[in-house]
């Protein structure tokens, strides 16, 4: 008889994102400047990067988010920015869509991804830790694409992006719209199966209002997967 509940179904979830947090964490060295990135595969790579670093790892981390920051200063992870230092070594970040053909990512769902791509643009190599559900042959269809928009016209912004055929939905949390930590709104676009990613993210960019899509293409080295029989790296 099957055993599965919701819950069960979770921590598999979870011991998948742990499994490929950690062996993406194995890859930092000392001296290192680290991108460490935003929601819940993140939050196991910041306490595996914390427990070495209680070890005597050295490396200092730029978050991508408040949150993020947040976690790091509690599990004793040193912070820094990039008033010291302009480029990242490795960043380490998960992902709400990876396109298994081209590892072309959907980012954003947590709001962080203004920060998020500047991190990954910033940095020499961007390792993106997924649990197996994550990898899609096509991004698109059931997950949306978020875009972070200037608060100001957004009204005119998602006019734009609903000629583009994104559907947008202004993102509200808890019956509030909701703020970027960069102080923005976010549009999420159910753009169905994306055909060409790059094209898109170009007329995205091309869009006054738009600050920043979700659409991260050419930037992850590899893609550590977490599965049911182990994890998976899938290299560029
Ligand atoms: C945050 O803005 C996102 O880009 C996250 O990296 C992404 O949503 C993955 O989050 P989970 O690890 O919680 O699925």
């Amino acid at each position: 008889m099957s055993t599965r509940s919701p819950e069960r179904d979770a921590l598999k979830r979870d011991a998948m994102k742990r499994a490929a947090a950690e062996r993406a964490v194995e890859q930092v060295e000392s001296g290192m400047v680290v991108g460490i990135g935003s929601g819940s595969t993140s939050a196991f790579a910041i306490a595996a990067l914390a427990q070495r670093v209680a070890r005597g790892l050295r490396i200092t981390a730029i978050p991508t988010s408040e949150a993020s920051a947040g976690l790091a200063r509690h599990f004793g992870v040193p912070l820094t920015g990039f008033a010291e230092h302009h480029r990242i070594d490795l960043a380490i970040d998960g992902a709400d869509q990876v396109e298994r053909g081209t590892l072309a990512l959907v980012k954003g769902l947590g709001g962080a991804l203004l920060r998020e791509k500047i991190v990954a643009s910033a940095s020499a190599r961007f390792l993106v830790i997924v649990d197996d559900s994550k990898l899609v042959p096509r991004l698109g269809g059931q997950t949306p694409l978020p875009v972070e928009v200037a608060r100001f016209g957004w009204q005119t912004t998602l006019d734009r992006l609903a000629a583009l055929g994104g559907a947008p939905r202004l993102r509200e949390e808890s019956g509030d719209v909701f703020v970027s930590d960069n102080g923005n709104f976010i549009a999420d676009c159910g753009f169905a199966e994306i055909a060409d990613a790059a094209a898109l993210e170009a007329r995205l960019a091309s869009i006054p209002g738009v600050v920043e899509s979700g659409l991260f293409i050419g930037l992850a080295s590899a893609v550590i997967v977490g599965g049911a029989t182990g994890v998976e790296v899938i290299p560029r």
